[in-house]
C-alpha cells in the first residue's frame, strides 16, 4: 500500500479482542497465552504523514494543483480601531494591475456574517469598522501579488469613534460582548470573615497568537448547479460549510468543504477560518471562477483573533497552614469586537479556576470585555489555562507569606484522595478519577525536587546576580466540549475487496496525529496490520454535521465513532466466517491480520474476498455521543466533563537579575494520557504544548499602540520559542493510568492539557526573582514574563526594602 506508514507489526498469535465490551475492565487484561496479546493500539506508530512531512510531499491547501482560470484574492483592511466609514473610493484598487473585481459588503449574495454562535461578525465591515485590521473589501486579481498590492490602494474617509482597547477599560465602561457570568458555592463572604489570613491582588496575563506555520487559506471552486467546493485549512469543516452556504444564500447540500490537513491550527482555525472561506467563496460565486485567498503572516495576525488576555482581581482567605477557606475572583477577558467563542472560553476559565484544588466557598465572576481589537477565539486550553493560572498565582503567594515550600501548600489544597471527600468541583461535578496525589508524588521523587530545592538555595546564596528558581505545578483539565451537544462524532469505514481499508471521520488533522490514532483503532478492531488502513481528507459530504476538532476530543470522539463502524463490519465478517467454517460467531478472533475460526486460520484479505462474493456489506458508518454530560448555564453547574486529565511539571530556571534574561535549565513533565493510544504521539504533544505554553507565559507579547493597531504582527516583533529555548534536559513521561471512564481503549485526551504544564516555568522565574528579596516579598510578575517584566519585578522586590542580596 503505497504511502502508508510502516506497519506496527503483529508478532503474537491470536488473543481475545480487546475492549469491545463497554465499561468492563479491559478484556485483554485477562490471563493471556504466553506471548503478549496482539494489539494495534498502545504502540508508538509513527505519524501517518511523517514521511510525507519530511519529504515535502504532504499536500497543504496551497499545494493542491490549481484549476485552470484560478484567481487570487486579498483583503482590504480597516486602518481605524473604531470609526464610521463616510466614503470609500476603490477606483485606484479597480485600476490596479491585474485586478478582476472588487467586492464590498453589499455584494455578498447571502448573509454578511461569519460568527460561530452570535451573529455579530460581519465578513466585510458595513459602514462601521471595529478594529484595525477588520476586512472592508475583497480584491480579486490574476496573481496573489497583484491582489495584495491593489488592496493597499483604497481611499477611505473615516469618522473616528471612541475606542476601548483593554479589558480593564471595557470593564470600566461595562462594555461586554455577552452578559457577565458568575459561579458561587457555599458562602464565600462568611468564610472570608472567619479566615485568619487573606491575600488580595491583581494579575494580568497576556494573550497569544496561534502562530500556526501554515497561515489561513481557502480555495473556492464553483461546481455545477450552484455547487461550491471549498478546500481550506480548518479545524471545523462543517462550520465552514454552514457559513459559506449562508454567505452565498444556499443550502448546506450545495457546499462541500474539504481539509486534508493543516500546518497547525491550535484553536486559531476553529472559527477564524470562516472569514477566509466565506470571502473566497463569495468572490468565486460572483465570478463563477476558482478563487484562492491566502493570508500572508502580517494580515493573518492583524485580522484574526488570538488567545484572550485576562485581567483578574482576587481575594483568598486561608488558614495557618495555607489551606484555602474562601476564594473570590473577578476576571475580565479581552473578547475583541465580537463574541466569537468568548462565552465558552470564559466558561472554561470559570471551570478551571479550581485547577487541582478543592475550594469549599467560592465566588467566581467572569466577563468578556468588548474591545476594539481582533475578536479573540480558541487557543489550546480554551480559557482553561487562564482560569487555572490565577489560582496558581495565589497559591504561590500564600506559600511565600507563610514561608513554606509552594509544593507543600499546593498538596495541602489538592482535591481529596479517594474516600477522603473534598471531591466536588465548584460547578458540582464529583471527581471520581483523581490521581493528582500519586502523580505529583511520582514526579517529585523522579525529579529530585527536594534536592534541587536545596541545591538552588545554596547556589543563590553564593550568586549575587544570577538567581535560580524552581517550581512544581499540577494540572487537572476537564475533557469534553463544555457545550454539551458538540460532543458527538461520525465515521465511515470501507473495507475493499482487496482487503485494504479506507477510513473517513469527522476529525481534522492539524499535526496532532488524530488520523494515526484512528488508523490504530480501526486496525485493532479488525485485527489487521496498520498498513492496511488509510485515512482520507475530512469532507463534509462524507460525514455530516461534525463538531470542530477541538476541546482535545478529536481522538476521543472520532476514535469511538470509527471503532463503532469497524465493529459492525467485524460482526458481519464474524457471522459470515462462522457460517462458512462452523462455530460460534462470538468465538471468531481477529488478530495479527488473521481470522481464527473453528480451528481455521484465514488471512484477513482472503476472508474479505469470500465475504464479498457472499454479498456481505463490507463498509459501515459509525457514531458516538459522549454519555453522562450536562450543563446548566444559568447556575453554571452540572457535569460538563466526561473525565479529567492530570499532569504536573517541575521547571528549574536561572535568571539574570541585571538583564532579565533567563534560561530553562531542566524540565520534568509527567502526563496522564490514560492508557495511551500512541505513546510517541502523546509525548510529542506534551513536549509541544509545554514549549508553546512557555512561549505564552514568557516571550510572546502582543502589543497594541495607542491607536489600537497591533504592532507585533510578524515574527520580527513577536517572539515564539525557538529550538534554543527548549531545555537541554527535558524529561517527559506518561503516567500509567487507565481511564476510569469508558473512553476509547481507556486512553485520555492529550491535545490541550499539557499547555498548562509550563506554569512551572513562570513560577520558577517568579521564585528566582523572589530570592532577590529573601523570599519575603511577592514579586508582582505579570505574564508574559518578558525580560522587561522580569526586571520590573526585580526592581519592585528591591524597592520593597528587602535586601538586594540574600546573603
Ligand atoms: N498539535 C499540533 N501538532 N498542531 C495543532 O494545531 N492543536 C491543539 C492540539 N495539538 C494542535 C496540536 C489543540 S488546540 C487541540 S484542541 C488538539 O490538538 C486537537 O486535536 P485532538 O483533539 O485530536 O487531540
Ligand atoms: N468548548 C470547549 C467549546 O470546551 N472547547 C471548544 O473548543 C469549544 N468550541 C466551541 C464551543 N465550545
Ligand atoms: Mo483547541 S483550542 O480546542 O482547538
Amino acid at each position: 500500500m503505497p504511502g502508508s506508514a510502516p506497519a506496527v507489526t503483529a508478532e503474537a498469535p491470536a488473543a481475545p479482542q480487546a475492549d469491545t465490551a463497554p465499561a468492563a475492565p479491559r478484556a485483554d487484561a485477562a490471563p493471556a497465552p504466553a506471548a503478549a496479546p496482539w494489539a494495534a493500539v498502545g504502540k508508538p506508530a509513527p505519524h501517518e504523514s511523517a514521511r510525507l512531512h519530511v519529504l515535502g510531499q504532504a499536500d497543504y491547501t496551497d499545494d493542491i494543483a490549481e484549476v485552470r482560470g484560478t484567481l487570487h484574492a486579498a483583503l482590504g483592511l480597516s486602518a481605524r480601531a473604531h470609526a464610521r466609514i463616510l466614503a470609500i473610493d476603490l477606483s485606484r484598487v479597480r485600476a490596479s494591475r491585474g485586478v478582476t473585481a472588487v467586492y464590498t459588503a453589499s455584494d455578498i449574495p447571502g448573509t454578511n456574517d461569519c460568527g460561530p454562535i452570535i451573529h455579530d461578525d460581519p465578513i466585510l465591515a458595513d459602514g462601521l469598522v471595529q478594529y484595525v485590521g477588520q476586512p472592508v473589501f475583497i480584491v480579486v486579481a490574476d496573481s496573489h501579488d497583484n491582489a495584495r498590492r491593489a488592496a493597499r490602494l483604497a481611499e477611505v474617509d473615516y469618522e473616528e469613534l471612541p475606542a476601548i482597547l483593554t479589558p480593564q477599560a471595557a470593564r470600566a465602561a461595562q462594555s461586554y460582548v455577552l452578559p457577565p457570568m458568575r459561579l458561587q458555592r457555599g458562602d464565600a463572604q462568611a468564610a472570608f470573615e472567619r479566615a485568619p489570613h487573606r491575600v488580595k491582588g491583581e494579575l494580568y496575563v497576556g494573550g497569544q497568537e496561534q502562530f500556526y506555520l501554515e497561515g489561513q487559506i481557502a480555495y473556492a471552486i464553483p461546481q455545477e448547479n450552484q455547487g461550491m467546493l471549498v478546500q481550506c485549512s480548518t479545524q471545523h469543516p462543517s462550520e465552514m460549510q454552514h457559513v459559506v452556504a449562508h454567505a452565498l444564500g444556499l443550502h448546506s447540500h450545495h457546499v462541500t468543504v474539504e481539509c486534508r490537513r493543516m500546518g497547525g491550527g491550535f484553536g486559531g482555525k476553529e472559527s477564524q477560518s470562516a472569514l477566509w472561506s466565506a470571502a473566497a467563496a463569495v468572490a468565486a460565486s460572483l465570478l463563477r471562477r476558482p478563487v484562492k485567498l491566502r493570508a500572508d503572516r502580517d494580515d493573518d495576525m492583524l485580522v484574526t483573533g488570538k488567545r484572550h488576555c485576562f485581567h483578574y482581581e482576587y481575594e483568598v482567605g486561608h488558614d495557618d497552614d495555607g489551606r484555602i477557606v474562601a476564594a473570590r475572583v473577578d476576571m475580565v477577558s479581552r473578547a475583541g469586537y465580537s463574541a466569537d467563542l468568548s462565552g465558552p472560553v470564559a466558561t472554561r476559565a470559570v471551570c478551571h479556576f479550581d485547577n487541582a484544588y478543592y475550594l469549599s466557598d467560592v465566588d467566581i465572576r467572569a466577563a468578556c470585555g468588548k474591545t476594539n481589537t481582533q475578536s479573540n477565539t480558541a487557543f489550546r486550553g480554551f480559557g482553561g489555562p487562564q482560569g487555572a493560572i490565577a489560582m496558581e498565582y495565589v497559591l504561590d503567594e500564600i506559600a511565600r507569606n507563610l514561608g513554606r515550600d509552594a509544593l507543600d501548600v499546593r498538596k495541602l489544597n489538592f482535591y481529596g484522595r479517594k474516600g477522603e471527600g473534598r471531591d466536588v468541583t465548584p460547578y458540582g461535578q464529583v471527581i471520581v478519577d483523581n490521581v493528582i496525589h500519586e502523580l505529583v508524588d511520582e514526579l517529585e521523587a523522579g525529579s529530585d525536587y527536594r534536592a534541587c530545592r536545596a541545591a538552588i538555595e545554596a547556589y543563590n546564596r553564593a550568586s549575587p546576580v544570577l538567581k535560580k528558581g524552581l517550581a512544581l505545578t499540577p494540572v487537572k483539565f476537564g475533557i469534553a466540549f463544555n457545550v454539551t451537544h458538540l460532543n458527538q462524532a461520525g465515521a465511515l469505514v470501507h473495507v475493499y475487496v482487496d482487503g485494504s481499508i479506507l477510513v473517513n471521520h469527522g476529525g481534522t488533522e492539524m499535526g496532532q496525529g488524530v488520523n494515526t490514532k484512528i488508523m490504530q483503532v480501526v486496525a485493532h478492531e479488525l485485527g489487521v496490520d496498520l498498513a492496511r488502513v488509510r485515512v482520507t481528507a475530512t469532507r463534509t459530504d462524507k460525514v455530516a454535521n461534525t463538531s470542530a476538532t477541538a476541546a482535545s476530543t478529536g481522538a476521543d470522539l472520532n476514535g469511538k465513532a470509527a471503532q463503532d463502524a469497524a465493529y459492525q463490519i467485524r460482526q458481519r465478517l464474524a457471522a459470515f466466517a462462522a457460517r462458512q467454517y462452523g462455530g460460534d460467531p462470538d468465538g471468531v478472533r481477529f488478530a495479527a491480520d488473521t481470522v481464527s475460526v473453528a480451528g481455521h486460520e484465514i488471512p484477513f484479505g482472503d476472508l474479505v474476498a469470500k465475504a464479498y462474493l457472499a454479498r456481505v456489506q463490507l463498509w459501515s458508518d459509525g457514531f458516538y455521543a459522549t454519555p453522562g454530560l450536562s450543563w446548566d448555564p444559568k447556575t453554571m453547574t452540572g457535569n460538563p466533563f466526561s473525565y479529567f486529565a492530570y499532569g504536573a511539571a517541575v521547571a528549574e530556571v536561572v535568571v539574570d537579575t541585571l538583564t532579565g534574561e533567563w534560561k530553562l535549565t531542566r524540565a520534568d513533565a509527567l502526563y496522564d494520557a490514560g492508557r495511551s493510544l500512541n505513546p510517541a504521539l502523546d509525548i510529542g504533544q506534551v513536549e509541544g504544548a509545554f514549549i508553546q505554553g512557555m512561549g505564552w507565559l514568557t516571550t510572546e507579547e502582543l502589543r497594541w499602540n495607542g491607536a489600537g493597531k497591533l504592532t507585533t504582527h510578524a515574527p520580527s516583533t513577536y517572539k515564539i520559542p525557538g529550538v534554543s529555548d527548549c531545555p537541554e534536559d527535558f524529561r517527559v513521561r506518561l503516567f500509567d493510568n487507565a481511564n476510569v471512564e469508558d473512553s476509547i481503549h481507556r486512553s485520555k485526551a492529550v491535545g490541550e492539557p499539557p499547555l498548562l504544564l509550563p506554569f512551572s516555568v513562570f513560577f520558577a522565574i517568579r521564585d528566582a526573582i523572589s530570592s532577590v528579596g529573601g523570599h519575603r516579598v511577592d514579586p508582582p510578575l505579570q505574564a508574559p514574563a518578558t525580560c522587561e517584566a522580569i526586571l520590573d519585578a526585580v526592581a519592585a522586590v528591591q524597592a520593597a526594602g528587602a535586601p538586594v542580596r540574600a546573603a
